[in-house]
């Protein structure tokens, strides 16, 4: 019988990769890519093939109150706290196969590991899928692994509403009743791991750059998310004089090259995105009466964000070509440090399957944001090409990916023993 110790070496990298590409064909594009929006019909089908192999591997399966998804494997002693890996399986609208995925598969690969080889451990394994990571159809993100660790609350989630008026809470009930209806164990409340690890694709430059398959992630930097709309008249576009226009793309226009402005003097580590814009009536021959857009403001540093955020409410309480701006936070989430002690276990773990790996505190959220909150916290990275990500030329190495799962794998089987 193989021992924990060499439960790295045991990992069969074919399998990994098979795992991998099943998921991906969830949800798949044409000719490449993905598309599993939280809670809709692709990302429960993928909670379903989840379900499968951990059902398979003799695992309980559990889904808790707010659809996140728990294959549990006992360890000699079920009194103790299980050590949760995991990731999320949700994606953005067009995206790769690996954002999230690969972190989830990563697990599962462990927990076939131990079951097929039939390897004893201690402290119980949870392989954890969670809600609603990416945050692109209900805003905020993060949504299962914040409530889990109290940060967020239940009636909150629920009450967010996607693009065309659905709300979480009925997307979340169809999913619950799916997942009672294939038998899975309802276990509601939140609990507390052990330790919690994730493995991710870096969605960033530098492990390629380095030619490193993996990297250790020693924190993640702070996000806050702002939707503002900027209320002026609608009127006709070509009747209209110019002193009577209060033209909502102008104020906006104005608003926006403000609130940029006031970032300018930052230093390099900061990142101003608006990725949505729309306007309102939304016709090519009238003046705009309302125009919405959302800002995505990071930085490892909590005292800019805070300041960035008190310069952004003080913009938007002028006016602008005439219009009034209304800015409302919908997600503030601080930067987080992970435990030295945790992190040492990454760093001989991850040293027995590759020299020298290098540290990084990532640029994207994860969900070990919020589970850094409430277990000792740590993350991997591997590289993904060119850094592409949120797109579906998002591309990994299978060698690469091996050596991340391997070096999960050896550090896992130090906290399970
Ligand atoms: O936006 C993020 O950082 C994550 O990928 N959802
Ligand atoms: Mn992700
Ligand atoms: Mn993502
Ligand atoms: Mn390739």
């Amino acid at each position: 019988m193989t021992q924990i110790a060499h439960l790295h070496e045991a990992l069969d990298g074919q399998r990994l990769w098979d795992d991998v590409q099943s998921l991906a064909s969830i949800g798949a594009l044409e000719p490449r890519g993905i598309r599993r929006l939280a809670l809709d019909e692709a990302d429960n089908r993928a909670r379903l093939w989840l379900a499968e192999q951990g059902a398979a591997l003799g695992c309980r399966v559990h889904y808790d109150a707010l659809g996140n998804l728990f294959l549990r494997r006992e360890g000699q002693d079920a009194s103790l706290a299980p050590l949760l890996i995991g990731s999320h399986m949700d994606s953005q609208p067009r995206a790769g196969a690996h954002d999230g995925a690969l972190g989830v598969v990563a697990g599962l690969s462990i927990l076939r590991t131990l079951s097929e080889r039939g390897i004893a451990h201690r402290r119980p394994l949870e392989v954890v899928a969670w809600t609603n990571e990416e945050g692109a159809r209900f805003a905020p993100g993060a949504s299962g692994s914040s409530w889990f660790a109290g940060q967020r609350e239940y009636e909150d989630i629920l009450a967010a509403l996607d693009g065309d008026g659905v709300r979480f809470g009925d997307a979340l009930q169809e999913c619950l009743t799916l997942l009672e209806d294939k038998g899975l164990e309802y276990r509601p409340a939140p609990f507390e791991p052990h330790a919690f690890l994730e493995l991710h694709i870096e969605q960033g430059p530098i492990l390629e750059q380095l030619g490193k398959p993996v990297g250790i992630v020693s924190g993640i930097q702070g996000v806050n998310w702002y939707r503002i709309e900027v209320e002026g008249m609608a009127n006709h576009a070509g009747t209209t004089p110019r002193q009577a226009r209060r033209d909502a793309f102008d104020g906006a226009h104005e608003l926006v090259t403000a609130l940029k402005a006031a970032t300018s003097g930052q230093d390099d580590d900061l990142r101003f995105t608006i990725g949505t814009f729309s306007l309102w009536p939304d016709a090519v021959n009238t003046i705009a009466q309302r125009a919405t857009f959302t800002i995505d403001l990071r930085h490892p540093r909590q005292a800019v964000l805070d300041d960035l955020d008190a310069r952004f409410h003080a913009l938007a309480r002028r006016q602008w070509s005439g219009c009034d701006a209304h800015l409302t936070v919908t997600s503030r989430v601080a930067p987080v440090a992970f435990p030295d002690s945790l992190l040492e276990v990454l760093r001989e773990s991850a040293g027995s399957v590759c020299p020298e790996v290098p540290e990084l505190v990532s640029g994207a959220f994860h969900d070990a944001i919020h589970l850094a909150h409430v277990c000792p916290t740590a993350m991997l990275f591997t590289p993904c090409r060119a850094g592409i990500s949120h797109h579906p030329d998002e591309h990994i190495e299978r060698e690469d990916a091996e050596v991340a799962v391997r070096a999960l794998a050896e550090a896992a089987s130090r906290l399970l023993a």
